[in-house]
């Protein structure tokens, strides 16, 4: 018996695929089919992928043409699969000419003609793109970050910059339109991704879910509790989708962390610290302070996203302790802030006028997680024990900071019009309630 194996994302199943599929089962009489996992998709570039992985099976064994299906989960496996399975023919579309030669050690390698004018890229495109129009004008270069990570989220299509009136050294070269004025940007958007300052965020936020625009906010969305709820009522109401910007949030490690703590790995979490800090080029207090964010605005929603997903938002008691640059202008340089839950504590200590070392540890009963500096871009961390024997050391793919992630995030949540699930909005709310009582206090 002559056995054939391909291998492919198959999402939104076309007429390309079901070709394919065909002509490799007439290469033999046994055709294996790999469907690429989620997380293999994810590290191969493909961030786009629409269909989950059960689905995108699902599409392939209703054509009938498979007699096997496996998931494709590494780098490599096809060898293993090849050698396992006792493989003749391995056989993938043109698309990949010379790319699998590697294999005609283990195998014989076709490569088959593509068919042409289809491709789930199309099919996905056929859905209008969204266009994407950026609110900023801080001296924050993160604006150019989102920017140039647009570029490569399929499904989206940059709109152009309201720069608020300042100049944007870093986008000056690049092929964007700027728009003078806020509501002139509704007209050519769909979405917006909004980092103007915390203190305009609520304006912002509102007038664009007025407007009908989906919104992408850096958080903090609002610096009052009411505001931020009026906020989620809006977007409710106007069945808008309305994402916090926390790019952690999005990122692959964190987000497997979060899994294996949950899943009992350290036993019940005890403590979770978080620290972030940064510093900027300080030349005079007033500019410093016009152009730059506070501490808590800057890293408390990051800081507290860890200590608010894992412990939740039921904490009995809250203590803050605040350094400033100018207290008048509630600018602080350094904040610590402790939690107190039934059976936990948490602190978090952020800062743009301090420098320290900005790891993450979630400590629990039977072990704990460490998370080298700068935890809130990690692609790494680390699950230790009593026993060291037992440390395991986990790595994941992080493209562009989580931002690229983040925005096909938003992209996903926009077409399927429903709201993500990487940030809750009473974990929103909870963050903001600490920066506004920040502010009262
Ligand atoms: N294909 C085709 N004609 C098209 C589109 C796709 O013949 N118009 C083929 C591809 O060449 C591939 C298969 O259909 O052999 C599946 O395509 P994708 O789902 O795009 O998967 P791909 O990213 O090519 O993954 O390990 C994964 C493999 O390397 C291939």
């Amino acid at each position: 018996m002559k056995k054939v194996i391909t291998y492919g994302t198959y999402d939104l199943l076309h007429f390309g695929h079901i070709r394919l599929l065909e002509r490799a089962k007439e290469l033999g009489d046994y055709l294996v089919v790999g469907v690429t996992s989620d997380g293999f998709d994810k590290i191969r570039g493909k961030i786009n992928v629409q269909q989950s992985l059960m689905e995108r099976i699902e599409a392939v064994k209703a054509t009938g043409i498979a007699d096997e299906i496996i998931v494709e989960e590494y780098e490599g496996q096809k060898i293993d699969d090849i050698r396992r399975l006792g493989i003749d023919v391995f056989t993938v579309g043109s698309d990949w000419v010379g790319y699998f030669d590697y294999l005609k050690e283990y195998c014989e390698v076709v490569y088959l003609d593509r068919t042409k004018g289809i491709s789930s890229t199309e099919i996905r495109q056929k859905d209008r793109n969204v266009r994407l129009g950026f609110v900023g004008g801080s001296a924050h270069n993160i604006l150019h970050k989102y920017y140039t990570e647009s570029l490569v989220v399929n499904g989206a299509e940059v709109a152009g910059i309201y720069n608020m009136g300042q100049t944007l050294e870093t986008l000056r070269d690049e092929p964007v339109q700027m728009f003078d004025d806020y509501d002139s940007l509704f007209n050519s958007c769909d979405a917006l991704y909004i980092v103007s300052k915390p203190e305009l965020h609520y304006e912002h936020v509102k007038k664009a879910l007025l407007a009908g625009k989906h919104v992408l906010c850096e958080a903090p969305m609002a610096l009052r509790m009411e505001e931020i709820e009026e906020l989620e009522a809006l977007a409710k109401e106007k069945k808008l989708i309305l994402m916090d910007a926390i790019k952690t949030a999005y990122a692959t490690a964190y987000n497997r962390l979060l899994l294996i703590v949950k899943s009992g790995r350290i036993g019940d979490v005890v403590s979770v610290d978080a620290t972030c800090t940064s510093l900027s080029k300080f030349e005079n207090k007033e500019d410093y302070v016009a152009k730059n964010w506070n501490s808590i605005c800057a890293w408390g929603p990051t800081a507290l996203l860890p200590v608010f997903q894992l412990l939740g938002t039921n904490y009995e008691k809250k203590n803050r302790k605040s350094l400033y640059f100018d207290r008048e202008k509630k600018f602080d340089s350094f904040t610590r802030i402790s939690f107190d839950y039934p059976k936990a504590v948490a602190n978090i200590k952020v800062g743009v006028g301090a420098k320290s070392e900005g790891e993450l540890v979630v400590s629990g009963t039977k072990g704990y997680v460490y998370v080298p500096a700068p935890w809130w871009k990690t692609d790494y961390f680390e699950v230790r024990y009593e026993n060291q024997e037992k440390n395991k050391r986990y790595f994941y793919q992080l493209d562009g900071e989580g931002i690229r992630y983040e925005l096909s995030a938003f992209i996903k949540a926009i077409s399927s019009k429903t709201q993500n699930r990487f940030i809750d909005f009473p974990v929103s709310k909870e963050i903001v309630r600490v920066i506004d009582d920040f502010y009262q206090e």
